[in-house]
Formats: C-alpha cells, sequence, structure tokens
C-alpha cells in the first residue's frame, strides 16, 4: 500500500496529481480509459483497483503505479465519480481531510473542484436534471460557523471542551470588559428565582475581584472545615450567594479558581471552575423508539444498548450530581427524566406507564407520553425508520408534562438517536436550554450509497426524513457527545459517522455542501462503561451469583431443545466461544455460524453459543430478524453443527447475563463480536469487564476499545477465513500455554480500568453541559442566526418529508409501513 511520502502538507491533490500521473503517463491513459469506458458510474476504491490491475497486467508496472505519490493518491480516494470524459475523485487524505478534483481521461490534466461540484457530477449518474439544474436546493450549515473557532488537526478530533476552555481562555483574557461575559453569566446563576454564586452588588468585574480578595482573606483564618452557613451572613453582605461551596476550605479553592481566571485565564482552571459551578441540577433525556424499560425488553425489536446506556447513564449522572452538588453546599434535589414514548399495547413490560422511578436511584424517573395522532393515541410499537410523523406532536406534548414534573425547566437536555435528537432540538432550541446529543449510531454509513439511492431505500427507511432529522440535531446541539474517535472521523481508511455527513446529496432533494464540520469544538469522546456491579470479574469468587448456576448450566447443557435453547454441546469439556446481541444483519451472528461452521480446525478445539433474537420466525415482528432467524436454522442443518453449537433467545437478565459472561470465562472461554459494524459495542466491554478474553470487529467502536493482541484481538468481518483462524490460533496458543488466556483477560480488564467507566463519563459531561453553556452565551449571535436557519430547514423540509410517511392506522400490529 502506498503511503503519504512524497506530498507536502502544504500540496494539494491537484497540484500534485499532474506530475505524479505524468511518471506513469502511458498506464494512466490507459486505465482512465478503463474507468469511462461503462460510462457514468460511481466507482469505489475497490473497483478502481481492480480495473488497475486489469489494465496494467504487469505486475511490476503495477507496483510502479499504486506506489508513491500516485498510489497514495489513489488509495486514499473514498469514490470517484465518472462522467466522461471526466473522472471526479473524493479523496480522504486524513481523517476530516477531503478534496476534490476532476481528471479529464483524454490528456489527463487535472483540476480541483469545489464539494458542490464534485456531489452535481454524482448527481449525473442518477438525476442529470437535478444536477444541471442552477437553483437545486444547497444546504450550507458551514456559512454560520465561520465566526467559530476550529480544531485544525486530525488528531484534536473529538477533543472538543479542551479546546473550548482555551477559546474561552483567550476570549476572556485581556482586562475587565473581556470578562464581563463570564460576570454575566455568574450573575444569571440562580435555582429557582434564588441566586448563586453572586447578585447584582457584584455587577462589575472590579467589585466582584475586590470582593473575592476580602473573602479569601477571611476564609484564611477559618477552620477548614467551617460550614457555609455559619459564615453566609458575611458573604451575603459582600454581595456573595450560595453554591461557592460546604465548607471554607471547598469556598475558598472555588474563589480562588475565580480569582485565578479573572487574573490570567487558563484552559485547565476554566475547566475546573465551570465543574465547581451550580449550573445543572436537572436534566431531560430524550430516547424514544423502541421500548423503553427497565425489564424484559432488552432483544424487543429495535430495543438493544442504547437502553442500557441511558440507565446506567442516568445513575452516573445522578451520582456525580449529588456529588457536586454537596459540595457545592447546596441541598436540591437534582432529578433526571428519562423521556421516552408510551406504548399502550406493552407485550408485557411496564411501556405502558406513565411514570416509573428509575431502580438505584433517588430522584430519578422514566416519563413516558404516548404518540397521538389524529384518530387518537398510538398504541403499537413503531420501528424506528417510521416514528417521523409522530415526533413533533410528541414534542409538544412532552414539553407540557417534563415542565410539570420539574416545575420548571431542565438545565441542559440530551437526545439520543435520530428521533431523541430530533426532539431535543426542538424543545432545547423553544425553551433556550443547553442542548447535547448521542447518536449511538448514525444509520447513513450502515447502508452503502444510501445518499445518492435514497429514492430506492425512502420506502422502507425513510431516510429521507432520516438524515434531514439528523443534520437539524448536528447543528442546533451545543455539544455532541460520541463514544468513540473512529464515530467521529473514523480511520485511517474508513471515513467516519458524523464525517459522512459533512458532504452528501440526497439528488431530487437537496445538495448538502456543508453538513457538519467534524472539526467544530462541539464534538466530544466521551466513552460510556459497564455497570460494574453486574459485570465484574470472574475471579471475585466471593460475590459470583451462584445461585444462578443451575439455571445457567440448564441453559448451557441441558439437551432437550425448548423455547429457550436450541442445538446441544456434546462435549462439556471444551472452552465456549460465545455471542450475544440483537439478531440483526449488522451484528453478524449468522457471519459467526458460519465461519464456525467451516473452520474444522476451531469446530474441534471449542463449542459455538449464541445468545439472539428467537428460534421461531414467527414470533418476531422485525423485518431483518424473521431473515436472519431463517438463516440461522440453515446455516445449522448445511454444516451440520448439532452438538457443537448451542442457540439461546435473548436473554433479558442483565444480573443473569453478567454471571453467564463469567461462567464463559470459568470454561477458558471468549467472547466474540463479528458486527460488520459497530457504532460502540457494550457487549464488548461487558465482557472485558467479567475478564472474558475478547475478539471483536475491527469496523467501529471495538477497534478502539481494544488493543489487537494486547487487550483482545480484532477481526475481520469482512475476512471470514481469516477471522476464524485467528480465533482457532487464540485457543490453540492457550492450549499450550494457559497462561496466555490470563494474560490477555487481565489486559482486557486493565484497558476497562484505564478508559471505559461510567464515573470517567459522568465527570466530562457535567462539565461539558456547564462550559457549552457558557460558549453558547458567547456566541449568542451566530448561535441565533444558525437556529434560524434550521427552523427554517426544519418547516419547509422536514415537516413536508415527515407526511411522506405512512401513519400507522391504530390496533393493527403492521410489520410493514402500510402502503
Ligand atoms: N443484551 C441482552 N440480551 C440479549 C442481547 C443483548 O441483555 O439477548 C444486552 C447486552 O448485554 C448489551 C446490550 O443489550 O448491554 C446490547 O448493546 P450493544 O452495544 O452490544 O448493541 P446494540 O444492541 O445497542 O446495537
Ligand atoms: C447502539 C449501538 O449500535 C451500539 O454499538 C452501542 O454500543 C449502543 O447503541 C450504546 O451506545
Amino acid at each position: 500500500m502506498a503511503s503519504g511520502s512524497g506530498l507536502r502538507r502544504s500540496d494539494t491533490i491537484a497540484d500534485s496529481m499532474p506530475m505524479a500521473m505524468r511518471q506513469s503517463r502511458y498506464h494512466m491513459k490507459r486505465c482512465f480509459a478503463t474507468f469511462i469506458s461503462k460510462g457514468t458510474r460511481l466507482m469505489k476504491l475497490h473497483h478502481l483497483m481492480d480495473e488497475i490491475k486489469r489494465s496494467i497486467e504487469d505486475k511490476d508496472e503495477r507496483d510502479k503505479v499504486t506506489e508513491g505519490l500516485l498510489g497514495f493518491i489513489l488509495c486514499s480516494t473514498q469514490e470517484a465519480a465518472v462522467v466522461p470524459p471526466h473522472v471526479a475523485f473524493a479523496i480522504r487524505t486524513n481523517p476530516g481531510f477531503w478534496e476534490f478534483v476532476k481528471v479529464n481521461s483524454e490528456d489527463l490534466s487535472v483540476e480541483g473542484i469545489t464539494p458542490a461540484e464534485y456531489l452535481k457530477f454524482k448527481e449525473m449518474i442518477c438525476d442529470v436534471k437535478w444536477a444541471t439544474d442552477d437553483y437545486a436546493f444547497e444546504v450550507d450549515f458551514g456559512t454560520f460557523d465561520s465566526s467559530i473557532p476550529h480544531v485544525t488537526l486530525s488528531s484534536s478530533i473529538g477533543n472538543g471542551l479542551i479546546y473550548v476552555s482555551k477559546f474561552i481562555t483567550s476570549k476572556l483574557a485581556g482586562g475587565s470588559e473581556s470578562a464581563k461575559p463570564l460576570l454575566d453569566f455568574l450573575l444569571a446563576l440562580n435555582h429557582q428565582g434564588e441566586n448563586l454564586m453572586i447578585n447584582e452588588t457584584l455587577n462589575t468585574v472590579a467589585k466582584l475581584e475586590a470582593a473575592l480578595i476580602v473573602a479569601d482573606v477571611y476564609l484564611s483564618a477559618l477552620p477548614k472545615e467551617t460550614p457555609y452557613e455559619n459564615f453566609e451572613q458575611r458573604f451575603a453582605e459582600w454581595g456573595f450567594a450560595k453554591g461557592w461551596g460546604d465548607t471554607a476550605e471547598t469556598v475558598k479553592e472555588t474563589i480562588r479558581s475565580l480569582s485565578e481566571v479573572l487574573q490570567a485565564p487558563d484552559p485547565l482552571n476554566m475547566e475546573n471552575f465551570f465543574s465547581r459551578l451550580p449550573t445543572i441540577f436537572n436534566i431531560v433525556i430524550f430516547s424514544i423508539h423502541g421500548y423503553f424499560g427497565q425489564a424484559d425488553v432488552l432483544g424487543l425489536p429495535d430495543t438493544g444498548g442504547q437502553v442500557v446506556y441511558i440507565l446506567d447513564q442516568v445513575k452516573a449522572l445522578e451520582d456525580e450530581l449529588l456529588l457536586r452538588i454537596k459540595k457545592q453546599g447546596l441541598s436540591v434535589k437534582p432529578q433526571i427524566l428519562v423521556v421516552t414514548r408510551l406504548i399502550p399495547d406493552a407485550r408485557g413490560t411496564k411501556c405502558n406507564q406513565e411514570l416509573e422511578p428509575i431502580l438505584n436511584t433517588k430522584h430519578s424517573h422514566i416519563l413516558r407520553v404516548p404518540f397521538t395522532t389524529e384518530s387518537g393515541i398510538l398504541r403499537q410499537w413503531v420501528s424506528r425508520f417510521d416514528i417521523y410523523p409522530y415526533i413533533e406532536r410528541f414534542t409538544q406534548d412532552a414539553t407540557v408534562k417534563i415542565l410539570d414534573h420539574l416545575e420548571g425547566k431542565p438545565d441542559l437536555i440530551i437526545g439520543n438517536y435520530t428521533d431523541g435528537n430530533l426532539a431535543a432540538s426542538l424543545m432545547a432550541s423553544k425553551l433556550g436550554i443547553t442542548q447535547g446529543t448521542i447518536a449511538h449510531a448514525l444509520e447513513k454509513t450502515k447502508y452503502e450509497d444510501s445518499d445518492i439511492k435514497w429514492k430506492e431505500l425512502d420506502a422502507k427507511y425513510h431516510f429521507s426524513c432520516q438524515f434531514t432529522a439528523d443534520m437539524i440535531a448536528m447543528n442546533s446541539a451545543d455539544f455532541i457527545i460520541t463514544s468513540t474517535y473512529q464515530e467521529i472521523a473514523g480511520s485511517k481508511d474508513r471515513p467516519g459517522q458524523y464525517e459522512s455527513h459533512a458532504t452528501f446529496t440526497l439528488p431530487g432533494l437537496c445538495r448538502v455542501v456543508s453538513g457538519i464540520n467534524v472539526f467544530d469544538p462541539k464534538f466530544n469522546i466521551a466513552p460510556p462503561g459497564a455497570d460494574q456491579s453486574l459485570y465484574f470479574p470472574y475471579t471475585q469468587k466471593q460475590k459470583r451469583l451462584t445461585s444462578f448456576h443451575p439455571a445457567i448450566e440448564e441453559l448451557l447443557y441441558n439437551n432437550q431443545d425448548n423455547d429457550e435453547h436450541f442445538g446441544f454441546l456434546e462435549d462439556r469439556q471444551k472452552p465456549i466461544l460465545f455471542s450475544m446481541a440483537r439478531l440483526d444483519i449488522v451484528k453478524n451472528i449468522t457471519g459467526l455460524t458460519e465461519w464456525y461452521g467451516k473452520n474444522k480446525r476451531l469446530r474441534d478445539l471449542v463449542n459455538l453459543v449464541i445468545v439472539a433474537g428467537f428460534f421461531d420466525p414467527s414470533k418476531s415482528n422485525d423485518r431483518e430478524e424473521m431473515a436472519e432467524i431463517k438463516k440461522m436454522h440453515n446455516l445449522i442443518d448445511k454444516y451440520q453443527l448439532k452438538g457443537q453449537i448451542r442457540w439461546i433467545a435473548a436473554q433479558n437478565d442483565r444480573v443473569r447475563n453478567g454471571e453467564l459472561y463469567r461462567c464463559i470465562a470459568d470454561s477458558k472461554g471468549a467472547f466474540v463480536q463479528p458486527a460488520l459494524y459497530e457504532a460502540f459495542g457494550l457487549t464488548v466491554i461487558e465482557a472485558m469487564n467479567c475478564g472474558l478474553p475478547t475478539l471483536a470487529t475491527n469496523q467501529g467502536g471495538p477497534a478502539e476499545i481494544i488493543v489487537d493482541g494486547v487487550s483482545g484481538f480484532h477481526i475481520d468481518p469482512n475476512n471470514g477465513d481469516e477471522s476464524s483462524n485467528k480465533i482457532a490460533d487464540f485457543f490453540e496458543k492457550c492450549k499450550e500455554d494457559p497462561g496466555y488466556w490470563i494474560k490477555i483477560s487481565t489486559s482486557g480488564l486493565q484497558r476497562i480500568y484505564e478508559c471505559y467507566t461510567w464515573k470517567i463519563y459522568a465527570t466530562k459531561v457535567l462539565n461539558m453541559g456547564s462550559i457549552y453553556g457558557f460558549w453558547r452565551q458567547l456566541n449568542k449571535e451566530q448561535k441565533l442566526a444558525k437556529q434560524r436557519y434550521i427552523q427554517m430547514f426544519y418547516s419547509i423540509q422536514f415537516k413536508n418529508l415527515a407526511k411522506n410517511v405512512p401513519i400507522y392506522s391504530d390496533g393493527t400490529q403492521t410489520q410493514e409501513p402500510p402502503t
């Protein structure tokens, strides 16, 4: 593979490509002739490479082309739009960095083109009329961001909080006038109308600075543990209100922190100061689709890791809020509301209850609000792909209930997935509240060419609504929380999920010339953890939940097929290769079954245990799941897997699942996550938390969670033979050296403790809520202008698109959207 050597940072592709092609002009002309020979079309990198191979048969000659600078340019091409005599290239030299050029196949002249021009080339392939329409609708969110500083290096993407602290620092530096916005922010802090931190007495920066000095001197004379109440009166006389701390010591630390920020701001101290401020008490978290409940919901359609993530997130955020509020010297009761839809036909779950306290929290609740249409309340589950017509009304109804429940506005709204993020955007912009978004997964990258093929896919997936809603949410959010770097900006070879929204086109609908910029400092990586009271190492014998062992034994080894398990394991001595996921195509459980079926060495070494879906396709009402169930049965027959495979139906008891991972570890087994693409992969960190060696897909989040060969292994879902052999190699090595299994297990745990805990997450997210709350004040005008553009986009684009999505008629359990 070619490297980037030869391309200086200052060089553009348009500058360097002609020279690079000149060296292999004869072959390049042949290649370009082949590229255009089939007429207008879209080519991916593998097509380009195949055709280069066909055009240049001699390997040495071919190597000359595919190495060096030209090779680097070709290998960095994500796609090429062929419109004879031109070929337009979309070249990604580094995460986030794209260049577009067009090459004339006749004389090999190269010209740099804009993203919009490139998109027009792409549109020529499927909609010439639209591509050549001078007044086609172009969406350009970037124009509103010119006044906002951005990060400039690929390696800085996702560290937004750090950079925003730096940008704030430079804005506030330079004397009293510059620090005025911070003073105004402090003056506005209140809880239910009662001032916090300072009151109007301290209405200039000079007065505040002077009061801070007096207070500091005063506090120095007090014993550290003196409660705030003991000097509250004195503080009030100087213009201070509650919120500085609970003891003389914490108050003094906060005072010093602010004094230093005012004297000479630095980013670290800025973040520290904001982490102490009483800015957040009430949080609303939207997670609308699926069955949102605390029991018996996992494995139901569209209901997976998002629910697990949010319930754990709420606990972590509440713990951190309680800690902070206590340290601030306040006695406020923080409230977190998870707002979801109420499903009257709740299939035995609690999803038909309006209000449900969240277990293991003190003050947090799930609030369920039904979908209402002109025919009344919608009773049944609705696929996440069909949900758009209900969101606006849902948000309005939910807002009323939220304000009532919280007795006021929340301080922070966080959305989850497209639907929740849209609701969060609508509510946040209406009430003027800081907004964070979380995608979990953006569907656009899951389906190849889902932008250009949107018309084909829209009847089934309604991507026109989804991508429009995603654009709205990304742009209205004050900060975006992601689980990994790859989610934003991908890897060296693969664009990130957000990055794929930078420029794209929905021919006939809109051309997005600037959707989202991954260098925007709103992006932050805050990976989740796994609940460590459920997922703890198999070695912690005294904590092991042995009461589950008989049931787990039955689940794994009972020889009779029943409603819960299918297939059996003949040889109990073998370690278990374990996987657990929803039975979606993208989870690739059928792929894993096939790899196992084909690999005799692996079959001799281990048994395969899979927890996924149901066995009876008629029990499912999810389009993809039914097809996957049938495929599983076919594979079990085809490879005669009975005796070596155990297929267990979806398991909803997370407590027992924790023990199941540990029992697999007892067998000296391993967890495998074979997904074609995985946004993050909670099962990966659950397994690692239990000390179970883990082999997981190199496509997506797990590639970042695991350091290959150290804390687990990467496998390539697109190369089954290589992957199944890598798994077999691991077990063979463990057979030769049992210490190897322990080494990988221990390193997996170490990786988790260093990077993937909910405590780290909660600290980061609350800091974001606080700092971005101030950042939005600092950029009020830009925010307002952009908000107006977003509102227009929502009204004239999204609302019309949502009208095209069929509404479910109440009472009928429809699997496909009605036509
Ligand atoms: N899960 C479960 N039972 C199942 C399948 C999955 O409890 O039968 C849980 C699993 O332990 C994890 C979550 O559902 O906590 C799945 O999250 P992940 O991120 O792996 O995938 P997602 O379903 O969100 O795509
Ligand atoms: C959705 C997914 O697809 C998973 O990859 C994540 O782990 C889960 O949400 C939680 O964020």
